[in-house]
């Protein structure tokens, strides 16, 4: 049942949007317009507030109000969870219940973007993280080594989610021209995707460009990707001045354990930005991503594509009358686009790997 005040603000916002999006939530500072001045009349008690969740376990989630930067629990109404899970980054609606302390998630705001992935078999959005300014594809220039091929597969799925990324080549302290980095950041640069050299060793010149990535970062939020031992907790504890180790310290010794069971990801709150820390996309594997769209993530392969002599061009050292055999590997440009078109291939290769009938 609802109360009278809850009805009001869903026919403010227009009630039928709520489809399991829930309605457009509006920004905080509205909350505080004429409007509702009325509505915080009829509930003084326990105003509605927007939060951002930043820790979901299974029911409970943590939510940084937004016009305080004060974290709660919140347990959610059963509705929303029917259709949705929670994730972190979502925005709600949030109030203090009328017995306790509590507070409750009444409405889910509608999502900017998603971080998501497919269920094969059933076709349905699996999602991780949502409202997401920027992805920040973090990369180690030593150890592990760095895999062109890799960041070509979080650049694509970037594409998927339709969101920015950014490439940050890491450890640069440890860097001895273990690969072309310069070929690297040539690629980037055609297929115009910002990077950032750095190092987290305090000694190293390239730790200042931590300052400038952090200018970048302000007031989004942020979420790095990386395989394991990149250095992602590193820079986000750079990034934080120390402020975050702390963090991880005590979470180590298990003294907030409890909270952070079934935990995906977190947001860490930066004061003026939020970066999300995820464990990596456990499996890299792009068997999810729809074929279709697929060359659509490598407009800078399209010229070459379209000069094929067939429009079913494979483009493998087989396909006949293929234009990327008319390029030279010893060529600084052409070697780029034959990096991206064995990234390509071998993405496409996978998806169709796929049966037919396990797709739909
Ligand atoms: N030399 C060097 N080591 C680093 C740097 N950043 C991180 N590391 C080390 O790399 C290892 C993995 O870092 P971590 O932040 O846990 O990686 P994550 O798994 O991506 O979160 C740790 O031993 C770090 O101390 C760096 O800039 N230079
Ligand atoms: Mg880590
Ligand atoms: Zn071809």
């Amino acid at each position: 049942m609802l109360y009278p005040a809850e009805l009001r603000l869903r026919n403010l916002f227009g009630s039928e949007k709520n489809n399991g999006y829930g309605h457009n939530c509006q920004p905080t500072s509205v909350l505080f317009s004429d409007v509702y001045g009325i509505f915080f009349i009829m509930n003084e008690q326990n105003p509605l507030q927007q939060a951002k969740i930043i820790r979901s376990a299974k029911r409970e989630f943590d939510c940084l109000l937004l016009h305080s930067h004060e974290t709660v629990k919140a347990t959610s109404l059963r509705e929303i969870l029917k259709n949705e899970h929670l994730v972190v980054g979502d925005h709600v609606m949030i109030r203090q219940q009328e017995a306790d302390e509590r507070y409750e998630i009444v409405e889910l705001c509608e999502r900017k973007n998603e971080i998501f992935r497919k269920i094969i078999r059933t076709n349905k959005k699996k999602v991780i993280a949502s409202n997401v300014d920027l992805i920040m594809i973090v990369s180690s220039v030593s150890n592990p080594k760095y895999k062109p091929f890799l960041i070509d597969r979080y650049l694509a799925r970037a594409c998927e989610w339709e969101i920015p990324a950014i490439v940050i080549f890491n450890k640069m302290d440890e860097f001895e021209d273990q690969f072309d980095l310069e070929l690297e950041k040539k690629k980037l640069e055609l297929i115009g995707v910002n990077f950032f050299e750095v190092s987290n060793n305090e000694d190293s010149p390239y730790y200042q460009n931590l300052e400038v990535l952090k200018k970048l970062l302000k007031d989004l939020t942020t979420i790095c990707l990386g395989q394991s031992g990149v250095g992602k907790s590193k820079i986000i504890s750079s990034l934080s001045e120390g402020k975050i180790e702390l963090v991880s310290a005590r979470l180590a010794k298990g003294v907030d354990k409890g909270a952070h069971t079934t935990t995906w990801a977190e947001i860490v709150d930066l004061d003026d930005f939020y970066i999300i820390d995820s464990p990596g996309i456990r499996s890299l594997a792009v068997s999810d991503l729809p074929l279709e769209e697929l060359s659509g993530y490598f407009a800078e392969l399209h010229p070459y594509f379209q000069a094929c002599k067939f429009k079913d061009c494979k483009h493998q050292e087989s396909s006949k009358g293929c234009a990327f055999h008319a390029l030279d590997p010893n060529d600084e440009g052409d070697k780029i686009i034959l990096s991206r078109l064995a990234s390509y291939r071998k993405m496409r290769d996978e998806i169709s790997e796929i049966p037919e009938w396990e797709r739909s």
